[in-house]
């Protein structure tokens, strides 16, 4: 489990527990199905908030995805905090309401239950990045962040090597845990027409907001023109202008290929963001105390990016 003095952080038991309380509190509001499971076979869990919850509405999707990457357990905190504050301040905060009167939200709250688990499980942190699939040669371990069927290792941004903290995988989607999300992306395009409109994967710990594409250096890209570019630039700005963090294209830290965001992009035009959350001078493990600190310090940038759902070419005079 986690180590006493970081309890307040949630563990996978602890994490499904808070999700079916979340589902009997708030019925009408919320409800948690699971999308597939895990290599080690823990449920993929993914939590529906909106009104008429049951009901396929006509309203813009938006999709969170947090802890592709085990150790930043922080991130699964993110998710609860947005499940938490869309259900409980629905009844007395009207603009809570308004946003799950009219959005669709979607959060996957754990991507890598089998690495969040194997990261704690003696107690102390073991600094476990990859899923928990075992590989050719003894090695265990997929990077899920690069293991996305977008230019799959296309461009050095990802490594062939199996016992690497960034392998790619055998193949695109060969872990069962970005198919069974892209899956659920997919099953999304109703009518010929993806409904989810905006994204954000949450990872620690370098306190920025990345758009697409993170395999190019370069900002315009084939499907990705200078107005999109504009649109993407000028919504990372105006969240990060709410939290401070540092807003980039993501191949401006480092080339990345086979990440979700450049698949969210590059399949479905998603408006597909990557945060990184705080870490300082603690990394990837920041004591419990800051949890309440560190994911309120999103609710605005939440609110934006649900704020343009609608059509983000709105933010700079666009059309959809
Ligand atoms: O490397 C990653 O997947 C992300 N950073 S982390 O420290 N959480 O592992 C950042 C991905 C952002 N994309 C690019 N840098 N291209
Ligand atoms: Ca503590
Ligand atoms: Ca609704
Ligand atoms: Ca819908
Ligand atoms: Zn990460």
């Amino acid at each position: 489990d986690f180590p006493p003095a970081d309890a307040g952080y949630h563990n996978f038991a602890e994490l499904g527990a808070e999700l079916r309380k979340v589902g009997t509190n708030h019925p009408g509001l919320a409800r948690t199905t699971s999308i597939g499971k895990s290599h080690e076979n823990r449920d993929l869990w993914l939590t529906k908030i909106s009104d008429n919850v049951a009901t396929d509405e006509n309203e813009p999707e938006v999709l969170f995805t947090c802890s592709q990457h085990a150790r930043e357990h922080l991130t699964v905190e993110m998710c609860l905090r947005i499940i938490n504050r869309f259900t409980e301040g629905y009844a007395t905060d009207p603009a809570i309401k308004k946003f799950v009167d009219s959005r669709e939200i979607w959060v996957v709250s754990n991507v890598n239950p089998d690495g969040s688990e194997y990261d704690i499980a003696t107690g102390s942190y073991r600094s476990w990045r990859k899923n928990r699939q075992p590989n050719a040669g003894g090695t265990f371990g997929t990077d899920l962040n690069r293991n996305w069927g977008h230019k799959w290792g296309c461009c050095g941004g990802s490594s062939g090597s199996p016992g690497s903290d960034t392998y790619r995988g055998a193949a695109a989607f060969s872990s069962p845990e970005t198919r069974a999300v892209s899956n659920f992306v997919n099953s999304r395009v109703v009518g010929g027409k993806q409904q989810i409109t905006t994204h954000i994967d949450w990872h620690t710990y370098g306190e920025l907001i990345m758009w697409p594409f993170g395999w190019t250096k370069d900002d315009i890209a084939p499907g990705l023109n200078a107005a999109e570019h504009k649109a993407f630039k000028e919504l990372g700005t105006q969240m990060a202008a709410t939290n401070g963090y540092k807003p980039q294209q993501a191949s401006d830290l480092y080339i990345t290929d086979g990440g979700v965001r450049d698949w969210m992009w590059g399949q479905h035009k998603i408006w597909s963001f990557t945060f990184e959350m705080f870490g300082g001078q603690y990394g990837f493990y920041p004591p419990d105390e800051l949890i309440g600190r560190e994911t309120t310090r999103n609710d605005k940038a939440v609110d934006l990016i649900l704020t343009y759902a609608d059509c983000v070419p709105r933010i700079v005079g666009g059309t959809c």
